[in-house]
């Protein structure tokens, strides 16, 4: 395997070999967990995966929640190429409000650039309250704004007084960290201080938050509905269909459920430190992890009939898919998979994978950092550069007023053994012998290692999916997820069962032939098949 790399990596002049090796590991034994280098920076040049900070902030974050307006102040092009793209869906609830399907710009041109936009920023919220009278502004900085120096704080900070709603900025220019991870942490720094916190909402039983969950393709509602049926409370999901409301009552939930660890692990560990609310990892991506993720929480809250009422559920649910899932498991087992996303999904469609016998033999994240490969238990040793200490770390402290006690010490530490309880362990632990963990991986790896391991499924996003499938190699968006979904919960997992089985029977695959069925792979000749 170790060869296997060094091929991939060959034709790189040795100063790029050396840095890119540091990011790509093998998984050589069962139980290790080697170390990766993640979150630095793109070597200038190589066409990476990666999105930029205001991507983010504004894109990930901030944008799903659907009753704030969000302005962003720049050029048109950081709008517009963000608008809808992500396919974070949000309903319209009686008498609230959606903006999703706007795109708030300041449009900023180059006499801005030379002058300032302070001016084009205030007339942009101006407007922005007069027509649709929103509940809350966000403004997201793009590039030219930092380097020309717009004070977006003051700006906002007037604008909050002028109108008395609340409208936050955010400095995420995109070149303030090395990808959109930044941009993630500048968001919950924000909402953390100013939205968190400040509703007054009277909870009901089993409240509980989900973080990290953007509603892509509808993934937040189906895993809404089997919560509901449960007999959950959902205060706010974070920030798929979110609402700005909901998010104001965060603090009134009984634990935290997070999805994508990599975006929003701040939040869920200060609203721990400041409102005594414990975090659950959770895994709604695949049948198994769906199951072992509602009895997590069934556990946590220690309830008999929460307990009950879950395992009914599971067996109701199961009872819809089981035979269809097992129809696709009969046509997909056996086959591997090329599995590169963001942040989360590399690792947690590798279980969905699993449930439908597909290996996951190569996969790694665009921006994670070491504690999604090797584990939260890293996070001290992880060396701070310049680059992370661009980003503010907010220190919070103990709401004396709102602070709760949750779970007994005795009761948090036997639980801790049982559940992964303000733990994330990381994908490389889920991953079998002999794999590939690639960190920041770019187009030209990307190529090579598809030639050498020929993997039957390739799945990522919009930028090498068409490269990949013109290799004649089954490739499906793992981000937008070519417009289906949704992938989540147990319905989703036969929707995504359904896709794949479709996307690699298809008669297509006759017409395109894979390079190495045309291209000696090693030195030598090529002999016609079957000789
Ligand atoms: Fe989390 Fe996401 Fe992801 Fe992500 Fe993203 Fe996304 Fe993603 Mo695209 S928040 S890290 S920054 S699960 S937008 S919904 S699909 S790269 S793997
Ligand atoms: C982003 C958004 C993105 C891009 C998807 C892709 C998404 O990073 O800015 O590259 O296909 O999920 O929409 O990750």
């Amino acid at each position: 395997m170790k060869k296997v790399v060094e091929r991939a990596l060959e034709k790189y002049p040795a100063k790029v070999f050396k840095s890119r090796k540091e990011h790509i590991i093998i998984k050589e034994n069962e139980d290790e967990v080697p170390e990766i280098t993640a979150n630095t920076r793109t070597i200038p040049g190589i066409i990476t995966n990666r999105g930029c900070c205001y991507a983010g902030c504004k894109g990930v974050v901030l944008g799903p929640i659907k009753d704030m307006v969000h302005i962003v102040h720049g050029p048109i092009g950081c709008s517009y190429y963000a608008w809808g793209t992500r396919r974070n869906k949000a309903k319209v609830i009686d008498g609230e409000k959606n903006f999703l399907e706007y795109c708030f710009s300041t449009d900023m041109q180059e006499s801005d650039i030379v002058f300032g936009g302070e001016k084009k920023l205030r007339q942009a919220i101006k407007e922005a309250v007069e027509l649709f009278n929103p509940k809350a502004i966000t403004i997201s900085a793009t590039c030219p704004v930092g380097l020309i120096g717009d004070d977006i704080n003051a700006v906002a900070a007037e604008a909050q007084k002028l109108y008395g709603i609340q409208v936050l900025a955010f400095s995420c220019e995109g070149y303030k960290g090395v990808s959109q991870s930044a941009g993630h942490h500048i968001a919950n720094n924000n909402l953390m201080k100013h939205v968190i916190g400040i509703g007054d909402m009277k909870p009901k039983k089993y409240s509980i938050n989900i973080l990290g969950e953007y509603n892509i393709g509808g993934d937040g509602w189906e895993i809404k509905r089997v919560l509901d049926k449960i007999g959950y409370n959902i205060i706010a999901i974070m920030t798929g269909d979110g609402s700005y409301e909901d998010i104001k009552n965060a603090h009134k939930a009984d634990v935290n459920l997070v999805q994508c660890h990599r975006s929003i692990n701040y939040i869920a560990e200060m609203i721990e430190t400041k409102y005594g609310i414990p975090w659950i990892k959770a895994n709604f991506i695949g049948v198994k992890s769906t199951i072992e993720t509602l009895r997590y929480l069934a556990n946590y809250f220690g309830d008999d009939m929460l307990i009950e009422k879950t395992e009914e559920v599971i067996k109701e649910e199961l009872a819809d898919i089981e035979g269809q899932m097992e129809y696709y498991k009969e046509k997909l087992q056996g086959r591997t998979a090329f599995l590169y996303v963001g942040g989360s999904r590399s690792h947690h469609y590798q279980e969905l994978l699993k449930d439908l016998g597909v290996e996951t033999i190569i996969s790694g994240y665009e921006f994670a950092h070491r504690d999604d490969y090797e584990g939260r238990e890293v996070i001290s040793t992880i060396k701070t550069d310049a680059d992370n200490k661009n980003i503010e770390e907010i220190k919070v402290e103990k709401d004396e007023k709102n602070y709760r006690v949750i779970l007994s010490k005795e009761r948090y530490e036997k639980l801790k053994k049982e559940i992964p309880l303000s733990y994330y362990g990381g994908i490389i632990k889920a991953m079998n012998k002999n794999s590939v963990i690639i960190d920041d991986l770019n187009h030209y790896e990307t190529e090579e290692f598809i030639k050498i391991l020929k993997p039957d499924m390739f799945f990522s996003g919009i930028k090498d999916k068409y490269v990949v499938q013109k290799m004649g190699v089954m490739s499906k968006q793992l981000h937008s997820y070519d417009y289906s979904g949704p992938y989540a919960g147990f319905k989703g997992a036969l929707v995504f069962a359904r896709d794949v089985a479709a996307g690699v029977y298809t008669p297509a695959w006759k017409y395109v032939t894979p390079p190495w069925k045309t291209e000696p792979m090693i030195e030598g000749t090529l002999e016609e098949e079957g000789e």
